[in-house]
């Protein structure tokens, strides 16, 4: 079994941070004043921990994969020996906007052999602004190659259960958190898209509440909200509710504890570490809020059972 695993991609260091966001652009260079502003952003959380996690959870789904294939049978290696699982599961590294890239990945795909492979994104919701725009850059690569590789998709997954359970657990933790868990306001995230994908129907918005409503009633939740963060710094008008703009209507509904939970992201990354535990942890103390973010699932085992589950269902297609 091949897997291309896919994931935004983050600088490794500050010089690579113009690149970076020129790709993000689609090649048009932003200001000097844009520039300088996301660099602030990385400089405030010190480093993006995208890539590290990104690689990680590709080497303990290649494991996982191996590990459970008939060459491996569990009986005979009880729990991992001393090396890593080998076999005939073969993880593959793609980045959407900085290196390993989507082209490098399929490259060194090619170079392996592989002619069928199952193409899945760390991101469980599809958006015209997201998942379409790995499989453009997915297309574009493969076209390059002298014979075809087949690639099966996961194009998205925001009710899988072990994904729906997973989430409930780190929610729960905060939950533990609380003062009063029956009058706080519960809070799920995922980045924002422009609005004009939205209009063109894009399943976005509805599949994040999909797991909003999956994830509370798994935890029957007394009340729950949506709202989307990282809004892009570009002109047009970008879905909401923004998440500060949400925390400032609940301190005024009377609430005094909110729980955050990114649904939209299994990893931690800019977005996460600033966007919320700095930015949305700043507008909540302003307003008087308590507010506790669930921990993300980042290269945890239970994600990667969830990602394990997928590629296997979608390479029996
Ligand atoms: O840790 C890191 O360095 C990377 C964090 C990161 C993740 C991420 C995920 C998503 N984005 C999505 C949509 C858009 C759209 C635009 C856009 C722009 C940016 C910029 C940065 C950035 N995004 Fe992102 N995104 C991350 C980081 N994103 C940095 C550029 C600065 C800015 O505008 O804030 C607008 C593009 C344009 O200008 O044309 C649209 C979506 C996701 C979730 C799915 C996924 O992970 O792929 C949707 C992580």
């Amino acid at each position: 079994m091949n897997v291309l695993l896919m994931a935004y991609g983050t600088p490794y260091t500050p010089e690579e941070i113009e690149p970076y966001y020129t790709d993000i652009r689609r090649g048009r260079r932003p200001s000097e004043e844009l520039v300088r502003e996301l660099e602030e952003r990385y400089h405030a959380i010190g480093k993006s921990p995208l890539n590290e996690i990104t690689l990680v959870q590709a080497i303990r789904l290649q494991a996982l994969l191996n590990l459970e294939a008939p060459a491996y049978p569990k009986r005979l290696l009880g729990p991992f020996g001393p090396r890593i699982p080998q076999g005939p599961a073969r993880v593959y590294v793609g980045t959407k906007h900085w290196h390993p890239s989507i082209g490098e990945a399929i490259a060194a795909m090619h170079e392996d052999g592989v002619r069928r492979a199952v193409a899945i994104v760390a991101a469980p919701h599809y958006s015209l602004r997201s998942v379409a725009e790995y499989q453009e850059k997915v297309e574009a690569a493969l076209k390059s190659l002298p014979e075809p590789i087949e690639m099966v998709w996961v194009e998205s997954y925001e009710a899988h259960p072990s994904l729906i359970a997973a989430y409930a657990r780190r929610l729960e933790e905060a939950i533990w958190r609380l003062r009063e868990p029956r009058k706080a306001a519960y809070v799920f995230t995922a980045h924002s898209i422009p609005l004009s994908a939205v209009e063109r129907g894009d399943p976005y918005p509805r599949q994040v509440e999909r797991t909003a409503e999956l994830i509370a009633k798994r935890l029957a939740l007394p009340r729950f909200s949506v709202a989307y963060q990282s809004a892009g710094r570009t002109p047009e008008p970008w879905l909401g509710p923004d998440i500060n703009e949400h925390l400032k209507s609940l301190r005024e509904e009377g609430f005094e504890e909110v729980v955050v939970q990114a649904v939209g992201f299994p990893a931690d990354h800019l977005e996460v570490y600033y966007d919320l535990d700095l930015e949305a942890q700043a507008t909540a103390q302003e307003v008087g809020l308590r507010l506790i973010r669930a921990r993300s699932l980042n290269a945890d085992l239970d994600y990667i059972q969830v990602l394990k589950e997928l590629v296997e269902a979608a390479w029996l297609r």
